[in-house]
């Protein structure tokens, strides 16, 4: 599906083909464009600003115009496979959002790692908005349970994780003494693509380093007064590695908002939405309607109230961005007209 450069036109055969890439890397303007085995710098077509297009994301495919002489141009977006979005706020607070926009992360992955280590970074609650994200955004969620070389213990973190949801599977490594490698090569594949992400300092560039079995992305150690990284990876960056599976490293996540993921957490609560659809009505408000399959499942010990609490508020909060960034979109619309 590829037109990929072709060496051996001319360079005025190139100038007038366009080619098809693969963004591997962004910095403030300049986008590296990884096509035929080579990484050019490019820039957007003027048409990305003056018209208000969703720039690229590293993963994305690109159609651009190769430049011999200098930067490439980029001219459109190809239409992505998957993709991780997370609300954008822009520095307002949630409660007064004007320009509310969502931000897509990264894109075209298969699977996306969440990366967590088992001391204070573990958060259950963070853990289940990022598998919800990710099959909202139609990738496979996988849970890397970090540094079990420091954890007496990692048996209760693995099962949490494993009832969490049946979409999702989990894994405990230590990437610095090699421990759990071989168990997650399964999905290190030719043609295969591995988003990781989690909070700084969990062990994601040092994953990444064991994996392509040399240091390509800088790591450094965890503040010693709270065990919080040092947001040592800035930018995100697509790697290949010698076998030709692609991952792409990200900078440590401070927060994680979420929007309009409703199917994806419906999806991580799979047991949930199944015995919503058992209960009598289908207007069912679980509170205390006869023929309440939740109520039912609570009181047999079968679903736990927190588990169903988790659910409820990850909806209100993916539903009230989801609402904002409609009112966002609807302001924006007007001010257009006014002017
Ligand atoms: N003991 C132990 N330390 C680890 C392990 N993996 C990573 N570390 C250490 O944790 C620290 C942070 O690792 P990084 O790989 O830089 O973390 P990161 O998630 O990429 O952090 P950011 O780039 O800031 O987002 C480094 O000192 C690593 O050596 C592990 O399996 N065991
Ligand atoms: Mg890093």
């Amino acid at each position: 599906m590829n037109t990929i450069l072709n060496k051996t036109e001319t360079n005025e055969d190139n100038m007038k083909a366009e080619c098809i890439g693969q963004i591997s890397e962004i910095q403030k303007n300049c986008f590296m464009v990884r096509s035929h085995g080579e990484e050019l710098r490019a820039t957007l077509r003027g048409r990305f600003y003056s018209e208000q297009l969703e720039l690229p994301v590293v993963g994305d495919y690109v159609k651009f115009r190769f430049n011999p002489a200098g930067d490439s141009v980029i001219n459109e977006v190809c239409e992505r496979r998957s993709f991780l979005k997370r609300p954008d706020q822009s520095g307002h607070s949630i409660g007064f959002v004007k320009t509310m926009q969502e931000q897509v992360m990264v894109a075209n992955f298969d699977y996306v790692f969440i990366v967590t280590s088992m001391n204070d970074n573990y958060n259950y609650n963070r853990i289940a908005r990022y598998v919800s994200m990710t099959l909202q955004g139609n990738g496979t969620p996988v849970v890397i349970l970090t540094k079990v070389d420091l954890c007496a213990n990692p048996g209760p973190y693995i099962r949490e994780i494993e009832d969490l949801s049946d979409k999702v599977r989990v894994h405990t490594i230590s990437a610095l003494y090699g421990i759990g490698l071989d168990e997650i090569s399964e999905y290190v594949k030719p043609n295969v693509t591995i988003a990781i992400l989690g909070s700084s300092g969990v062990g994601k560039s040092t994953l990444v380093n064991a994996l392509a079995g040399e240091e390509v992305m800088k790591t450094s150690e965890i503040r010693e007064e709270d065990s919080k990284g040092r947001h040592t990876t800035t930018y995100r960056q697509m790697i290949e590695l010698a076998n030709g599976c692609l991952v792409i490293d990200t900078p440590g996540m401070r927060e994680l908002g979420m929007c309009g993921v409703g199917e994806g957490i419906d999806e991580t609560f799979s047991d949930i939405t199944e015995l919503i659809s058992c209960c009598r009505f289908s207007d069912c408000k679980h509170q205390t309607e006869p023929g309440c399959a939740i109520i039912a499942a609570i009181e047999a010990g079968e679903l736990s109230e927190e588990r169903y609490e988790l659910y409820q508020s990850l909806h209100r909060e993916s539903n009230k961005a989801a609402l904002m960034k409609s009112v966002a979109r609807q302001r924006k619309i007007l001010n257009k007209k006014k002017r």
